[in-house]
């Protein structure tokens, strides 16, 4: 790095190189640490130049006639939404205001749900960040936007070097009359496992800070486990909307696990647990629209709580059953926008306004406004072309074997890197199979992910599920399976199947307590000077809260910071595929403050492995040297 920063710094390039050079640039000698932003940039942008980046190797790339994305032109001031009801009237007055609606409300989830469910949740902030003030002026009768938590917060510290806190404060600023929400996964925060009460508390009171709907749910509806959070959220003045799971089928005589009383109670159980809000979330999109119709006419009768509808269309049913939820009082609905809705996303925002448009249940809302936003949306998506997955049509098979839409095209690459692509209906199969293992259980972050592993593992080894519980077969069962079926995700409705699970534990006892019940308070203090030492810096509570969910991923995000820099601020196809000679661009990496960096050249492979790559940082030459590694 100091060679390089010779060789990078404006007064050599200048030729003004002396040999009281060194000793009259201190910078010079204090290595990666303190060069400045622009020159990190500089070296990712080579680096990306000349190797290429990891996650989009051997990947479709966007086709060369796309266009680059254009935010449509809005100005003025921005009007009122129900960001402004909730400051003037509270969590509790914002419920009764959306109760009392005529019209159905709505969720825009492209910026979480439909990204994470169609493009591996690989959407970059700066794609969002630049939209929000067209949300905010186009459609400010949005209840709210979707665009926090799930798989967002790993996925960006870990595969896209961003910080999840500045995008939710990106997109609060851009965005300050609609309502932000997140989905929580309860005691699992925003990762895979329970954590300490206080982990999760500390969470949510940094989260508040940004984000004014909590969806919460539990991965086996057990209320039990949602409390912590729930109650957290309410102190923290934000919206507590309480969710239902829903598997199975409400109007199957054969599946009566999951029946309308289930439904019901659970409701009652979280309207009693403090919720301001409810929400059906049916996360595989397994909710028909016959069904839909007797849950919410349902829940109506037994809760004055809101209610809204998120469900998925990977069957392509998805927008009958919302309309048969709003015809049955369901409140507000979640739909994505046109570009970024259908298959395993959530169905199409567009069609829904049209659909109800002219009936008692009109949203209100103008289509070209929607329109305008999508087109940009269209643009955006096509430059994620490595992330798509090759499901083009409605999958009925859904039904079948209930995968969550965030999980469907997940587990399809899982199966593809362990060399089972071609046995997708298998791994479908068996994940049917799995499920009814483990007792046919909800099937959610994270306990989807543990029936995805043993689907894997079956079809990787051939094992049907008699096998499975065969004792005479010696079976190395996946570690998630174990700590679920220890008890470490908590307790499904009816208990864990015993015969599976001594099989699975073996000389093990379960638990049936509330897990994080044992895992004791955790050690704030001493977890954030373990964290500042090992980032050797101090962190912000936000900091500390990534950390406390993903330490490695924090420290390995920290670090790649360090050494990149803002990567945040480069626009998507660079961020993935470097830049072209001769091509410029204006990078803002803070309010006030732009690059204007333009590749020059690109130099042959040097005898010693290295590459340079010459720029122009506004208006300066500078040489950046990177090591080929093709
Ligand atoms: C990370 O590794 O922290 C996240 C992925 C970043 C990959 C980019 S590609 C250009 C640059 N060179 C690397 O080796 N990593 C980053
Ligand atoms: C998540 O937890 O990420 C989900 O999207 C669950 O549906
Ligand atoms: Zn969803």
């Amino acid at each position: 790095p100091f060679l390089e920063n010779v060789l990078t710094h404006p007064e050599f390039l200048a030729n003004r190189y002396t040999t009281r050079f060194i000793d009259e640039t201190p910078g010079l000698m204090t290595l990666g640490r303190k060069r400045d932003r622009a020159t990190r940039l500089l070296t990712y942008i080579a680096d990306v130049t000349v190797n290429g980046h990891p996650d989009v190797k051997g990947r479709n790339k966007p086709p060369a006639h796309a266009k680059p994305p254009k935010v449509p032109a809005v100005s003025g001031p921005v009007p009122d939404g129900t960001r402004q009801i909730l400051e003037r009237e509270g969590a509790w007055g914002l419920s009764r205001w959306v109760r009392a609606q005529e019209r159905p409300l709505l969720t825009d989830t492209t910026m979480r749900d439909a990204h994470q469910s169609l493009l591996a949740t690989r959407m970059r902030t700066a794609d969002m960040v630049a939209i929000a003030p067209a949300y905010a002026r186009l459609v400010p009768q949005l209840l709210s936007l979707e665009c926090w938590g799930g798989a967002t917060f790993d996925v960006a510290m870990r595969f896209l070097s961003e910080d999840p806190w500045e995008r939710l404060y990106a997109i609060r600023e851009a965005a300050p009359n609609l309502l932000t929400q997140m989905l929580l996964r309860g005691a699992n925060g925003v990762g895979y496992t329970n954590y300490p009460d206080n982990v999760v508390r500390h969470f949510i009171a940094e989260a508040a800070k940004g984000i004014d709907v909590f969806r919460v749910f539990d991965c086996l509806n057990w209320v039990e486990n949602m409390r912590v959070a729930i109650d957290a959220v309410v102190d923290s003045g934000k919206i507590a909307q309480g969710a239902l799971c829903y598997t199975g089928n409400i109007i199957d005589p054969s599946r009566p696990k999951y029946s309308l009383d289930y439904y019901v109670n659970l409701a009652r159980q979280l309207e009693a647990a403090g919720c301001q809000m409810l929400a059906v979330k049916d996360m595989a999109g397994l909710l028909k629209p016959a069904a839909a119709t007797v849950l919410f006419k349902a829940l109506r009768e037994v809760t004055d709580l809101p209610i809204a509808l998120h469900t998925h269309d990977t069957s392509g049913m998805g927008a009958a059953t919302l309309l048969a939820a709003i015809d049955a009082g369901a409140d507000s609905i979640d739909a994505a926008m046109d570009a970024m809705s259908g298959t395993t996303s959530q169905p199409c925002l567009g069609a829904l306004v049209e659909g109800v448009k002219h009936t008692e249940r009109d949203t209100g809302i103008a289509a070209h406004a929607f329109r305008q936003i999508s087109f940009y949306w269209e643009a955006v998506r096509s430059q994620y072309a490595a992330f798509e997955s090759d499901l083009r049509s409605g999958a009925s098979e859904v039904y079948f074997h209930e995968m969550p839409g965030g999980q469907f095209t997940n587990l399809k690459e899982q199966a593809r890197s362990l060399g089972l692509d071609t046995r997708w209906h298998e791994v479908a199969k068996a994940y049917h199979d799995a499920n009814l293992l483990f007792g046919d259980i909800v099937k959610v972050t994270p306990s989807s992910k543990v029936v995805g592993d043993m689907a894997l593992m079956m079809v990787a080894q051939d094992l049907t599920p008699e096998d499975v519980l065969d004792p005479a077969k010696d079976i190395a069962f996946p570690s998630s399976v174990i700590e679920m079926l220890r008890g470490d995700l908590g307790q499904p409705p009816g208990g864990w199947p015993k015969a599976l699970q001594e099989r699975v534990l073996g000389e093990a006892s379960p638990i049936t307590v509330r897990p994080a019940s044992q895992l004791g308070e955790q050690d704030l203090a001493a977890s954030r000077a373990e964290a500042e030492a090992q980032c050797d810096r101090s962190l912000s509570d936000a900091d500390f809260a990534s950390y406390l969910m993903y330490p490695k991923v924090f420290t390995a995000f920290a670090e790649a910071r360090r050494r990149f820099g803002p990567v945040s601020a480069l626009p998507t196809p660079i961020f993935f595929y470097g830049m072209q000679p001769g091509e410029e661009a204006n990078i803002t990496i803070e309010q006030g403050k732009t690059l204007v960096i333009q590749l020059t050249a690109i130099g042959e492979v040097e005898e010693d492995g290295m590459v340079r790559l010459f720029f122009e940082l506004n208006g300066q030459p500078r040489v950046v040297a990177v090591a080929d590694r093709r």
